[in-house]
């Protein structure tokens, strides 16, 4: 087994930061030391196998993106990244495990959809992963199926206000699996938006001839997500369940949720970089077809409204807890184009597993957030919000040896042509901009990756079961 030991790094934790050296051996931290410690009167760094020099960087616990979509069936198409893509992009971005959406499709049995999740990750991804489970269809033998999700490893299963015909749920299904979540302990997820409401906003639009990637954003008003969110909080309330809203976008919605938090409710939500960077104006109403790059729901904030300034706030002050990405990248040829002359038919979602970590140190570097929150809202919290915490999430002994090693004099160009390693044909992020860089990353000790080059190998990632979730009361 190799032993290293990274020397010289500011070890940054969401409580602290200190000069401290982290001492790996195989898979697992074994210590964190004083710089310079001799360890049983060892010379530490002769005693090695390796040694890894931080001097001026920050050492931090490998990101977990708690909401990735790899190869998911959507839209009249897939998303773009596989596990083994996908996985290699969020390593080189300084993600080391994702948990990701298996999928019960509507009629299918839910034990069938994490089976075939199974196999589309097994033996291909580039880091951990685990998964949550989508249930598509709400019924006797799907609320009998949770009751087995937490010995597979699964401890949260998500739901859809959304996407009547797809996933969508209604309120009596919603009702039933959260009764189901307050028993179980499994957290409810929920996609917080007025799905049969917004088709209908969606066919006057079209029949108005507004057909434009802009009207996506104005079909998904924010009342449809206020009310949405306002309504699984009512549910959660009544039956108990503990619940997390997943990307939140508008500020309405985060009231909410502030409000039932302060209420002595346990709900959650999770914002996504697109919802603090991008807006309706620039973005989903750039020119022509373009901002079909940026179709994805919920969807991009009036910044004219605030909603973005807003969003920084509340991670700040925890009114929301913590940041994935909803990885689901399509490629414009030959699928966002499937929406040319028709915004509904774009495939929602856009690809960013690669820059999450990036996008959130430039709010450090901008005074949105502290270093630690930064820590705190990337890996800290999802590890303990998805009983993950303890092997992931932290650096202290027994934890997994994931580690990022992050330069914050160094710099990251993003864009397509650049430094992006996700299956896209464009960046909904081209060109920005940031003050920092992922220098070294380690995934269960084993450095994947080495200023700028990729050492893993498809497979190092393993499966990892999850435990409950360390917020439920
Ligand atoms: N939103 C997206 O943008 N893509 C995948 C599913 C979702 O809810
Ligand atoms: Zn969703
Ligand atoms: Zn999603």
């Amino acid at each position: 087994m190799t032993t290293t030991l990274i020397t010289g790094g500011t070890v940054v934790t969401a409580t602290g930061r200190s000069k401290a050296d982290v001492l790996i051996d195989g898979e697992t931290i074994v210590a964190v030391l004083e710089p310079g410690s001799r360890l049983l009167g060892t010379d530490l760094p002769a005693s090695v196998d390796r040694v890894i020099d931080a001097t001026g960087k920050y050492v931090i616990p490998g990101g977990i993106d708690a909401h990735t979509h790899m190869e998911l069936p959507f839209g009249g198409t897939a998303a773009s990244d596989t596990f083994e893509t996908g996985t290699r992009a969020a390593a080189w971005g300084g993600t080391t495990t994702i948990i990701d959406f298996a999928v019960q499709t509507y009629g299918q049995r839910v034990f069938d959809g994490l089976a075939t999740w199974h196999q589309k990750a097994a033996g291909n991804c580039a880091i951990d992963y685990a998964f949550h489970q989508i249930i598509g269809d709400v019924n006797a033998d799907s609320l009998q199926a949770m009751d087995g999700l937490l010995a597979e490893g699964v401890s949260s299963f998500k739901l859809f206000m959304a996407y009547p015909g797809v996933f969508y749920s209604d309120d009596a299904q919603i009702l039933r699996a959260m009764q189901k979540s307050a028993d179980t302990g499994l957290i409810t997820m929920m996609h917080a938006e007025n799905g049969p409401a917004i088709d209908v906003l969606v066919e006057q639009l079209l029949a108005q001839g507004k057909t434009d990637p802009y009207y996506h954003g104005v079909a998904r008003a924010w009342q449809m997500e206020e009310e949405a969110t306002h309504r699984a909080i009512m549910i959660a309330n009544l039956t108990g369940a503990p619940l997390y809203v997943v990307h939140v976008s508008a500020r309405q919605a985060v009231e909410q949720l502030a409000a039932a938090r302060d209420n002595g409710q346990n709900v959650f939500g999770e914002t996504c970089p697109q919802y603090l960077y991008l807006s309706l104006e620039e973005n989903l109403g750039a020119p022509g077809f373009e901002g079909a790059k940026w179709v994805c729901s919920t969807p991009l904030r009036s910044r004219a409204e605030g909603h973005q300034d807003h969003m920084w706030q509340s991670l700040r002050t925890n009114d929301i807890q913590m940041v994935s990405t909803d990885h689901c990248p399509f490629c414009m040829k030959g699928q966002k184009d499937l929406g040319l002359g028709n915004f509904s038919k774009i495939p929602n979602g856009i690809g960013s597993v690669e820059h999450r970590m990036d996008l959130l140190y430039q709010g450090v570097v901008n005074g949105r957030i502290t270093l630690e929150r930064w820590v705190e809202i990337t890996s800290t919290t999802p590890a303990r919000m998805f009983g993950l915490y303890g092997k992931k999430g932290v650096i202290q002994p027994g934890a997994d040896g994931d580690i990022v090693i992050y330069d914050p004099n160094g710099h990251t160009s993003i864009g397509y042509e650049k430094t992006h390693h996700m299956n896209m044909d464009h960046s909904a992020w081209e060109g920005y901009e940031i003050d920092g860089h992922v220098d070294t990353v380690l995934s269960r000790g084993k450095v994947v990756i080495d200023h700028n080059e990729y050492l893993g190998a498809k497979g190092d990632g393993q499966f990892v079961k999850r435990g409950l979730s360390q917020y439920l009361i």
